[in-house]
């Protein structure tokens, strides 16, 4: 308890609550504009259609609630779902919107596991150790993302949250570390706002695409940008093209991760827009693009069609945006995909009471702010959580501030830990880990307690997990002795 309290007076004193809860600052932060996002160029989609019925769902109002910091430690009601209890194992509520469905196998497929669990050594008996991956390199400040293109070049991207993108090969002895890109005069910075995520195109090798996720002064911005084709090693940061720019009520909650599916589309968490208990309401609203996961098609981004709506995303032919894959998330600061059978993973930062780790299905409700994890928040008792997907793991704030979503482990350096999802947390430092198979959660544990605030993991072409670390320090997970 004193090393989290530790931990945290560190972290304010630094200056960075990246995706830590919000103490939800007052009324000065409130922007004039606090309209929804204009509709997309390409949400033409959603006309001609003759709509099934509209779904239920809150419609943001036209006045600001008034609200201010709270404490909602107490009167929070435990659900208890059918043949499920609170907090322990996977299962997921049966009742996915099921009207909102039309086609569940449009995009997710089933995937065998490589290994099955069975031969695999029992999760708890699998420690982990942390080792500094790139001794010789200097302390890299506020980094909050590392990540690789599938180009085979080996190299690794280090997202900085004051604005910049650093590459360096990934190899132990590197010592320098080089710009890539530079926008930090475009880049709102501070908090937990920032550049915030970066993905390449899946197609990289070929046109050098690239795009990032940043805030500006009240707005979310994803951008794609270039690599100068006379130099593979440095971004054109003149060749930016915006594809969203997304209205941000608050400074805080923006999310932050863009990543491609295995479909080729990108997808893109976007937290409740801030404040404090989502008093706009955004996380149950799927006319805001606010608390929802997105996914939407770039192959053919122009400045006049920066993107478009894939057909068969769950929402097209509703009263709703269609570029919502998912929603009632509250802020998905980091999420990813299994690279072997493309599932998607989130850790949602919870409130102030818990977190939790989702398994993001087409059409998902994940609750918030009905519920914060298991639990009723809005209202505290007696809330309506139908509908609603429970998380896969939630944990409560006596252990931690901030789930670190993580990934499913598909290296080579560490055998044991095949097939494990990995998250950890922000204040608590720790990581840990499980298997999850046939809906079922299997020997979740602790793997390694880092020491340290973590504030992302990366992963590189091989598939092998690094954990950033507040202070600068890039560790790579290895098995302990
Ligand atoms: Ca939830």
């Amino acid at each position: 308890m004193l090393k989290q309290c530790f931990l945290v007076l560190i972290a304010l004193a630094l200056g960075f609550a990246i995706a830590c809860r919000e103490e939800a600052s007052p009324a000065s932060t409130l922007p004039t504009n606090i309209t929804n996002a204009t509709p997309s160029p390409t949400s033409s989609v959603l006309s001609g259609e003759v709509p099934p019925p509209t779904p239920a769902f809150a419609t943001r109002g036209t006045t600001l609630p008034t609200y201010g910091p709270q404490d909602i430690s107490e009167n929070v009601t435990e659900l208890t779902p059918a043949g499920r209890q609170p907090g322990q194992g996977s299962t997921m509520l049966p009742t996915v919107a099921p009207t909102l469905i039309d086609d569940p196998e449009a995009t997710l497929e089933e995937s065998p596991t490589a290994t099955p669990l069975s031969e695999l050594l029992p999760l708890r008996l699998v420690r982990l150790d942390l080792e500094e991956a790139f001794p010789d390199l200097e302390d890299l400040p506020r980094m909050v993302h590392l990540t690789y293109p599938s180009d085979g070049s080996g190299r690794l991207f280090v997202v900085l949250q004051e604005g910049k993108i650093v590459v360096f090969p990934g190899e132990r002895n590197v010592s320098d570390a080089v710009d890539f890109l530079d926008i930090r005069q475009r880049v709102n910075s501070g908090g937990e706002q920032g550049l915030l995520g970066l993905a390449f195109d899946p197609n990289y090798s070929s046109n050098g695409y690239f795009y990032v996720n940043y805030t500006t002064q009240g707005n979310t911005l994803i951008s794609r940008f270039s690599t100068d084709s006379a130099d593979p090693g440095r971004a054109d940061a003149s060749s930016e093209l915006v594809l969203m720019r997304i209205p941000q009520p608050f400074p805080n909650h923006n999310g932050g991760t863009l990543a491609f599916g295995h479909d080729g589309y990108l997808y893109i968490g976007l937290g409740d827009g801030g404040g404090g208990g989502d008093p706009l309401g955004s996380g149950q609203d799927l006319t805001t693009l606010l608390g929802a996961m997105l996914r939407i098609d770039v192959l053919d981004a122009s400045p006049d069609r920066p993107y478009a709506i894939p057909p068969d995303n769950p929402f097209v032919h509703f009263e709703a945006r269609g570029e919502i894959w998912a929603y009632g998330l509250r802020n998905p600061w980091r999420f990813s995909f299994d690279r072997q059978n493309g599932d998607l993973w989130a850790g949602d930062v919870g409130q102030n009471s818990f977190e939790e780790v989702d398994l993001v299905q087409r059409g998902g409700n994940y609750g918030w702010n009905t519920l914060e994890g298991n639990h009723c928040f809005s209202p505290r008792t007696g809330c309506d959580p139908s509908g609603t997907l429970l998380p896969v793991i939630e944990y409560g704030s006596d252990k931690g501030c901030s789930v670190i979503g993580g990934y499913v482990y598909r290296g080579t350096a560490i055998p044991s830990l095949a097939g494990t999802y990995l998250y950890g947390d922000f204040c608590s430092g720790e990581v840990h880990g499980f298997r999850f198979e046939n809906g079922e959660v299997a020997g979740h544990s602790l793997l390694v307690d880092s020491g340290f605030m973590i504030t992302s993991f990366g992963e590189d072409q091989q598939g092998e997990i690094y954990a950033l670390s507040q202070d600068g320090g890039i560790y790579r997970l290895k098995a302990d002795g």
